[in-house]
């Protein structure tokens, strides 16, 4: 199995472990089973904390844990010249990380303010190109990155708003990214995850009806799974995918292709 994965002594960065149910944590724990090194990236002093307990818990050894807000630019550079000067070379970057503010994903659409959108884009989307450009330097033996996406992207999930449309943004930043940074051997994807109980859809009030809905509706017959999220992600950081970019791969049961 990692004869044919190939991540033995891969470095590959995490970002957005906030904890144990985040799709960044099932990502983490199938590259780890498969021989990669970690490096992970977080935000706030709790996300470190939860991290640290995890990775105890779970019997994980982090190559590196190193502080990201990725609304900053500086923070970014500073971030990858750091896991570039310990690790060297970077071969992968998984980005699980999306923020809207709540008050923008209560109402109406069309109540969305200038500064929510913006803030929706910034920190979902444009974050994606900041990271790319920021690891580039260290990709040097070619390399995967996977964005995080949702249904909501293209189609209307009612409630899912501002992030809807910043997600639309994200997979279409994968293609561009795809496209420009394929000459360098690097691959740009988006695992388009189904509804996954974390932290992010806390609060989100359909969010019960949703899985019920899934369950019931789709092909699989089953919600998706943090692991099946973090298999995917693997097989899409993987040799395997070696023919694959610029992809938006469903993770999800099946349930996009309903009509
Ligand atoms: C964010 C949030 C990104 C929730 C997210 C998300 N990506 C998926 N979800 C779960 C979800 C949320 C809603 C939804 C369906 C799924 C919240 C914080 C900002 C980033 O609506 C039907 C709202």
């Amino acid at each position: 199995m990692e004869d044919i994965l190939q991540m033995k002594n891969k470095n590959v960065v995490v970002m957005g472990v906030a904890n144990k149910r985040s799709l960044a944590w099932g990502v983490a724990k199938s590259l780890y089973q498969a021989g990669a090194n970690v490096i992970f990236t977080y935000r706030k002093e709790r996300s470190f904390t939860k991290l640290e307990k995890l990775l105890k818990e779970d019997g994980l050894e982090a190559k590196a844990i190193v502080q990201c807000d990725v609304n900053s630019d500086e923070s970014i550079q500073q971030a990858f010249t750091t896991i570039g000067e310990k690790v060297g070379v970077i071969h992968g970057v998984c980005h699980s990380i999306a923020f809207a503010h709540a008050e923008d994903l209560k109402g109406g659409f069309v109540d969305t303010s200038r500064e929510g959108f913006s803030f929706a884009q910034d920190t979902s989307a444009y974050s994606l190109v900041a990271v790319a450009k920021a690891s580039q330097p260290y990709m040097t033996e070619g390399g995967a990155m996977i964005a995080m996406s949702y249904l909501g992207a293209e189609r209307v999930v009612q409630g899912y708003n501002v992030m809807g449309v910043a997600k639309a943004s994200l997979e279409a930043t994968v293609r561009y990214l795809a496209a420009e940074l394929g000459q360098h051997s690097i691959r740009v994807n988006a695992i388009s995850a189904g509804a996954v109980r974390t932290l992010a859809a806390k609060g989100v009030p359909s969010f019960n009806e949703i899985l019920h809905k899934i369950e019931e509706t789709s092909p699989l017959r089953k919600n998706v799974t943090q692991e099946e999220v973090g298999d995917m992600s693997l097989a899409m950081m993987s040799h395997l995918s070696r023919g694959v970019t610029g992809e938006i791969v469903y993770v999800d049961s099946g349930y996009n292709i309903l009509g």
